[in-house]
């Protein structure tokens, strides 16, 4: 009997550790997802009418570590395959509830599975998060690390220096220091505008070309440089003010970058007052705001009032 018993509670153990539940079992394809996705969001807004073009990828995993596992997709709402929007569904008391974050990421590529990762190894996953650092249409993204609390998903950048400090800040360091040892080259047929519109994450890989590979490219200017390299500096500072490694990181460069021939310099020393929102970086927003060029006054004049009705009591 006594025998019996223990592989009586072998079993018991197998069946409630052993196995994850799947809640979402029966949806067995992108497009039962879908329909399931789209009729969770139909049901809780009223008047909702649209529908999600598409479904990018989608993972069934226990992210609150409880033996239940959660649904989390990307979802493309542009019909441009950004999939810029996740979804995390979870499964309480008989009732799905979900969180939908949004999160600039560059194409429909597997991205979710590097996103939702145990940061601190507690068991529980953290999501990361792209952030925009500059408007668009730039893509200068900064990875943000979101926390369960209570089944919700919470900006918590730092609380994680370690990440910071461990992953980002390195990755940075490296790529800025590589590109500076570097003469970079672009297609020739690129005008100035690549500087503009071009995507942080294209800038390595295609904007920049190595001269002996193509023969139509040219070298950047000095100042071009400058600009493309700014774009990796942007995060870098801030990734040192998340962890306290330099609480002013950025500050004296974003007051060069104001007084910048470049337009795009200028944008940057915009986006970085705004972080700071004290009167120091006010007051240089007030002088960008009278800025000849339009794009640059324009993103002045929003942020000095997005700033100050954060500063308001
Ligand atoms: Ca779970
Ligand atoms: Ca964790």
């Amino acid at each position: 009997m006594g025998i019996i018993f223990v592989n009586f509670h072998i079993t018991m153990l197998g069946m409630c550790w052993g196995k994850i539940v799947n809640p979402f079992e029966n949806l067995s394809s992108k497009e039962n997802v879908k329909t399931f996705i789209d009729k969770l969001l139909y049901n809780a807004n009223i008047g909702y009418v649209g529908e999600y073009d598409e479904v990018g990828e989608y993972l069934f995993i226990d992210i609150n570590n409880d033996g239940v596992d959660e649904l989390i997709a990307t979802l493309d709402a542009s019909g441009r395959k950004f999939f810029d929007s996740i979804i995390i569904v979870f499964k309480e008391e008989n009732k799905f509830k979900y969180q939908e974050i949004w999160s600039r990421r560059s194409g429909d590529s597997n991205h979710l599975s590097k996103e939702v990762i145990d940061v601190n190894n507690d068991g529980v996953k953290e999501l990361l998060v792209m952030e925009e650092i500059l408007p668009y249409p730039k893509y200068v993204l900064w990875t943000s690390v979101y926390e369960l609390q209570n089944n919700k998903y919470v900006k918590a950048d730092e609380k994680y220096s370690d990440f910071y400090k461990n992953k980002i800040i390195p990755e940075l360091e490296s790529k800025i220091k590589d590109m500076q040892n570097k003469n970079l080259f672009i297609e020739k047929n690129l005008n100035k505008s690549f500087l503009y519109y071009s995507y942080y994450f294209d800038i390595p890989k295609d904007a920049i070309v190595d001269a002996t590979l193509r023969k139509n490219s040219r070298e950047l200017t000095t100042k071009e440089k400058e600009v493309i390299l700014s774009y990796f500096y942007l995060p870098l500072y801030k990734a040192y003010r998340v962890t306290k490694k330099d609480r002013k990181a950025g500050f004296d460069k974003a007051i060069q970058w104001s007084k910048s021939a470049f337009r795009e310099l200028r944008r940057n020393a915009i986006s970085v007052f705004e972080e700071f929102n004290n009167d120091e970086s006010i007051k240089y927003l007030e002088i960008l705001k009278q800025d000849k060029d339009n794009y640059v006054s324009g993103d002045a004049e929003s942020t000095l009032e997005r700033v100050k009705k954060q500063r308001r009591p």
